[in-house]
């Protein structure tokens, strides 16, 4: 089915420490992202970045807070919320190009307050669950999904106004394989859906994502696709930040996304953690642009 799509950058960095991941948006677009939806005979704009502040001097660190960058990710969260509730409205479709994995803080806020029940499916090799007082990094990358649930500092569960973005039973974990002790507890706790590694080699990609279709269909009203990179085994995706052996593969990957556009349920989507500094010949941006290909209804016959 054609959809309207409208393209929207986000060159942030500022999440994790690695540079490189802020021309994740220009590595997808060079991959021909537009182009690649134009020809599956969807109507594509490209709205361009989001300006991102940088901190003065290099990594401003918080040490009261553990939270690095907090005032530039916060900020930068709004201006992504307003951006994409403006696509929204609209009634066109927000693909979000990342930058590292905070950035869902701003996507979520902007999408999650024009529906009554989003259903969030975030395919990675981390549970992004983390908090100030249980992140044993002190990047906002890995916080995002537990701040849209709205736990974690005020800064980052408040962007938008509102909380929480997202209730745990409407969320599902795909492909995780690195969670940290917090992370565990609060799964447990809220009782969150995972489907870790083990899961899908047991079952296979088929039975989870035929699992995952059935669990969100009845009771979300739309369901945004958070699709880190790293979730892909690092032979396929070697260019990311934090990459994780022994992750969802190429084709399983492929299978996931067609699966999902059969189902037509995805009513947003971000492909984050992109960094063409640590990629090989823009390997990692080719493969998020052909698994959009995938998402958006593109067939191999
Ligand atoms: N759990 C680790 C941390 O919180 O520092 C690693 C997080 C990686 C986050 C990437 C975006 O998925
Ligand atoms: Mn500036
Ligand atoms: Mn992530
Ligand atoms: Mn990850």
């Amino acid at each position: 089915m054609k959809k309207e799509i409208t393209i929207i950058g986000v060159p942030m960095d500022l999440g994790q420490t690695r540079r490189g991941v802020d021309m994740g948006p220009s590595a997808i677009r060079y991959a021909g992202i537009v182009e690649r939806l134009e020809d599956i005979q969807h109507e594509v704009q490209d709205f361009g970045d989001i300006h991102i502040g940088r901190p003065d001097g290099f990594q401003a660190q918080d040490p009261t807070h553990n939270l690095k960058n907090l005032k530039e990710v916060a900020e930068a969260s709004e201006k992504l919320a307003d951006a994409v509730s403006s696509v929204i409205a609209k009634e066109r479709f927000p693909l979000v190009l990342g930058g590292d994995h905070s950035i869902a803080i701003g996507s979520l806020a902007g999408i999650a307050k024009h529906y009554s029940n989003l259903g969030v499916i975030w395919y990675d090799a981390h549970g992004d669950l983390n908090t100030a007082e249980t992140s044993p990094s002190g990047n906002i990358h890995g916080m995002p999904l537990a701040a849209s649930l709205g736990i974690g500092h005020e800064s980052l569960t408040s962007i938008g106004g509102y909380m929480p973005k997202v209730k745990p039973e409407n969320i599902v974990i795909i492909g995780a394989r690195s969670l940290d002790e917090g992370e565990r507890e609060l799964i447990k706790e809220k009782g969150i859906k995972v489907y870790t590694m083990h899961e899908i080699d047991r079952v296979g990609m088929t039975a989870v994502m035929e699992e995952t279709i059935a669990y969100l269909k009845d009771k979300t009203d739309g369901v945004h696709l958070s699709l880190d990179l790293d979730g892909l085994d690092p032979m396929d995706a070697p260019g990311v930040g934090t990459p994780v052996l022994g992750g969802i593969s190429y084709r399983e990957s492929h299978l996931a996304m067609e699966m999902l556009a059969e189902s037509q349920m995805i009513t947003s989507a971000e492909f984050v953690e992109v960094n063409p500094i640590l990629d090989e010949r823009n390997k990692t941006a080719t493969v998020a642009v052909a698994l959009m290909g995938s998402l958006f209804g593109e067939k191999l016959l």
